[in-house]
């Protein structure tokens, strides 16, 4: 458990501004930090050098004097410079979102691929922090001496180093990708149909893909529970196993997801993108449900995989009884109570035909 102060940075004009500050909450949670103080930081116009402004600065200033904590941790992704700025005024190191969503990703990370991923993702967000008189390096090697030829700075040497590690994991990846799309030609040959279960993360993906296919996948009240993609025969109780029919639980979406991270998981995404079918699981008893589904809408739009066949799936029915669906190609369901997974199982069996 680390000590931690949370700075949150809200738009008024946003009205569902609170939902953000509950899911950054929620990440901090799942990171298993504990938090000291949480400060609220309202910002229309940023300022150019710290962001927050000098009242905001100056208050969590004497909090951190106070409460010593180990890290601030800021619900934003921020500039390098931002972020040198302030770890100086306040004397201790902040972690972004950016950062926080790696290193959450890196617990989660347990094959091979998923490793190289989050480690490809963590240097190229390193590479974005490197600024003259402060590298993001120091605190990674732990000042170990990595000074090249007379006259390299060390900026430049950072720069080197970052390169040659970034170029070692593509060529790492490129390999378990290779490996990847040799099982998905198998999957063809054998004529398999492939169901993608995707959605928001926490929305219950896994314990359906458990439900669904008789597995014991990790399911959690944490974000990012999942992170690799995996593949299991549908096999759903009453309705007996399928031959033919393979469900797929896939990495969560969440909104402005980073760019390192994105790339980086960009062959496991293009897994969606192969898929007969897509299961978009909901949680339906999310006051910022609408919110997050277009995120997701948006998220598929963007791997190109908005024209595949689409059904969407409102789980925890549980939580939400009086929840209703109009259309008629949506599903109502409960993953943790078996509700409606008959009438689902089904729906996903008819695609064969
Ligand atoms: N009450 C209720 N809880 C559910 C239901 N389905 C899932 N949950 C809970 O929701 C939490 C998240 O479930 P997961 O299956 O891990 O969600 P996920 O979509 O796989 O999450 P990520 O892998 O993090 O993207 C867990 O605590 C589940 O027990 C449901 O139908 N009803
Ligand atoms: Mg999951």
């Amino acid at each position: 458990m680390t000590l931690g102060i949370v700075v949150l940075n809200i738009a008024p004009a946003r009205f569902h501004d609170t939902h953000l500050i509950a899911e950054f909450l929620h990440l901090v949670e799942s990171n298993d930090y504990s938090i000291d103080y949480v400060a609220l930081a309202v910002v229309k116009t940023p300022s150019p050098k710290t962001y927050v402004h000098a009242g905001t600065v100056e208050h969590i200033r004497s909090v951190c004097d106070l409460i010593k904590p180990t890290f601030v941790l800021c619900s934003r992704a921020l500039d390098a410079r931002i972020q040198r700025n302030l770890e100086k005024v306040l004397c201790v190191s902040i972690i972004d979102r950016t950062e926080l969503l790696l290193s959450l990703f890196e617990k989660r990370a347990t094959s091979a691929a998923g490793k190289c991923q989050v480690e490809l993702a963590r240097l190229s967000y390193l590479q974005t922090k490197l600024v003259r008189g402060w590298t993001h390096l120091e605190r990674q090697r732990g000042g170990i001496g990595l000074r090249g030829g007379p006259g390299e700075t060390q900026i430049e040497v950072d720069r080197r180093i970052l390169r040659h590690s970034i170029h070692k994991m593509r060529q790492k990846l490129d390999k378990i990708e290779k490996t990847r799309a040799l099982n998905r030609q198998q999957r063809t040959r054998d004529q398999k149909r492939v169901v993608s279960l995707v959605g928001y993360t926490n929305a219950g993906k896994s314990t359906l893909f458990n439900r669904l296919t008789q597995a014991d996948t990790w399911a959690n009240d944490q974000l990012f529970a999942t992170l690799d993609p995996l593949v299991r025969r549908l096999h759903y109780a009453s309705l007996g196993p399928s031959e033919e029919l393979l469900l797929v639980d896939t990495v969560g979406f969440m909104r402005d997801l980073p760019a390192q991270l994105l790339t980086a998981f960009h062959s496991t995404l293009e897994e969606i993108t192969l898929s007969d079918l897509i299961v978009h699981v909901v949680d339906c008893s999310d006051p910022a449900m609408h919110e997050k589904m277009s995120s997701v809408q948006s998220s598929l739009k963007a791997i190109s995989a908005d024209e595949i066949p689409l059904i969407t799936v409102f789980n925890k029915c549980d939580l939400n009884p009086r929840f209703t669906v109009r259309d008629h190609h949506a599903f109502c369901i409960s993953a943790t109570d078996d509700f409606g997974l008959d009438a689902l199982v089904r729906r996903i069996m008819d695609m064969r035909s």
